[in-house]
């Protein structure tokens, strides 16, 4: 067993009795690998059995500073033991700090705090919509927002009506009005789209297509259409909710191309995945279309997550986590790259955002590699099938680093070619 984990509390359940339980009483809306995590380090997780695991998911690149980081703990607890919650009702003494650095960090003007993604992209769509009525003039009722094909913004009534993929949306129609989608990582399409129809208020865009695979648009894009929006009076909308906060070796994704969106939307990694906490940062021309009473949550920008989100960012500059994430992201996929054998397909990614395509070999996919990597203590998840996506947190070291990889390695090697 593991120093670190010898330290820690046994937990008080089993794997078998903590999969029974949710089998039985939790909603069946995910299917996950069968392990059970008790506690977790850094890169590493553990499961109550004391089995330990190289965490190349990071919770969806909500854990880019590593579980249980020490100095973000101590501002939870440190808060939770002043004051967690009053509403905005009231003012706090931490909400103004953390927008002061979020907007700092952002280069923005100002900073509306919610907690989830969605909750993020929803106020970014709403924002969006007033600011097409009130400051470009587009008739009421008619703003259109442009998405992308195989988008993925999060799970809302309001967010699924923008999505192209059916397991987001089947059955759960009726949608709402509002959205057209043109194709990802065309500038023409964008072009065409903005010429034909004046009531676009803004295109709202993933600088890397997560859910879809990790999908990186050819460098160019994203200044390509960050002119265009311009050109058009039309707002950009980054949905930097996965690509954010150091991921792929940038604050932002756009920071690749040097572009500065106008609506920048950041979530999961902004609380170094301890609380969920969600920002939409803006300058005030375009905030200020939101006035008193008209938007809000009863958690957003509560003390809690404020004190959290500051040691979040505190911790990607003060252990220079972007140099990390391009460093071993290289050093990643040309690992990757050097798998030879049938079953190891395209390898991409930026940072520490990557992917690797696996081609379909008799009944192995990526789930079976999947099932084969967690047996043998590297934990990641296939999407669509025939993907894994790896994404450690950023604090992984070198050593971990390779050691991991040489098991991605073995592993995949494993398969009969
Ligand atoms: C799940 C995916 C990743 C996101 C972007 C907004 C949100 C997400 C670009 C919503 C959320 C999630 C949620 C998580 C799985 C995960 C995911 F596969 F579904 F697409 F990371 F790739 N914008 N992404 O990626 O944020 O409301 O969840 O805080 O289990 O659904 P949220």
């Amino acid at each position: 067993m593991n120093a670190v984990f010898a330290r820690i509390p046994k937990s008080q359940i089993s794997s078998s009795t903590a999969m029974a339980l949710e089998e039985q009483y939790g909603a069946h809306n995910y299917h996950p690998l069968p392990v059970v995590l008790s506690k977790g380090e850094g890169v590493y997780l553990w499961s109550p059995e004391g089995q330990q695991y190289y965490d190349f998911l990071s919770a969806y690149s909500a854990v880019n500073q590593g579980h249980c980081h020490p100095h973000i703990l101590k501002a939870l607890i440190d808060q939770a033991q002043r004051l967690t919650l009053t509403s905005r009702a009231f003012f706090n003494d931490r909400l103004g700090e953390a927008e002061q650095k979020i907007c700092t960090q952002f280069g923005y003007e100002q900073v509306l705090m919610m907690n989830s993604g969605a909750e993020a992209n929803e106020t970014s769509i709403k924002i969006a919509r007033k600011w097409a009525y009130e400051v470009k003039g587009v008739p009421d009722g008619q703003a259109i927002i442009l998405a992308a094909e195989h988008n993925f913004h999060g799970r809302t009534t309001g967010l699924i009506s923008a999505s192209t993929d059916p397991s987001s949306t089947r059955h759960f129609g009726p949608f709402m009005p509002g959205y057209q989608i043109i194709p990802y990582d065309q500038p023409e399409a964008l072009s065409a789209a903005l010429e034909a129809n004046p009531n676009i208020a803004a295109f709202w865009v993933e600088p890397i297509q997560g859910e879809a695979g990790v999908i990186v648009p050819q460098h160019g894009y994203l200044a390509k259409i960050a002119t265009i929006c311009k050109q058009h009076n039309v707002l950009l909308i980054a949905d930097e909710v996965q690509t954010g906060i150091g991921r792929t070796g940038k604050w932002i994704a756009c920071d690749h191309e040097s572009v500065h969106p106008d609506i920048l939307v950041l979530g999961k990694a902004l609380s170094g995945g301890v609380l969920p906490v969600s920002a939409v940062l803006a300058n005030r021309e375009i905030m200020q279309v939101i006035r008193p009473g008209e938007h809000g949550s009863t958690f957003g920008g509560n003390p809690l997550a404020s004190a959290v989100a500051i040691a979040a960012l505190e911790v990607i500059e003060n252990e220079d986590l972007l140099e990390r994430a391009r460093k071993l992201g290289e050093y990643f996929r040309s690992e990757m790259l050097s798998i030879d054998h049938p079953l190891r397909g395209v390898v991409r990614g930026k940072g520490l955002l990557n992917a690797v395509v696996i081609e379909p070999l008799d009944e192995v996919n990526a789930w079976e590699v999947c099932i084969r990597l967690m047996d043998h203590g590297v934990l990641a998840k296939p999407t669509h099938q025939h993907i894994i996506r790896f994404a450690p947190p950023l604090v992984i070291t070198d050593q971990q680093m390779e050691v991991a990889c040489s098991i991605i390695k073995k592993v995949i090697t494993s398969f009969p070619a």
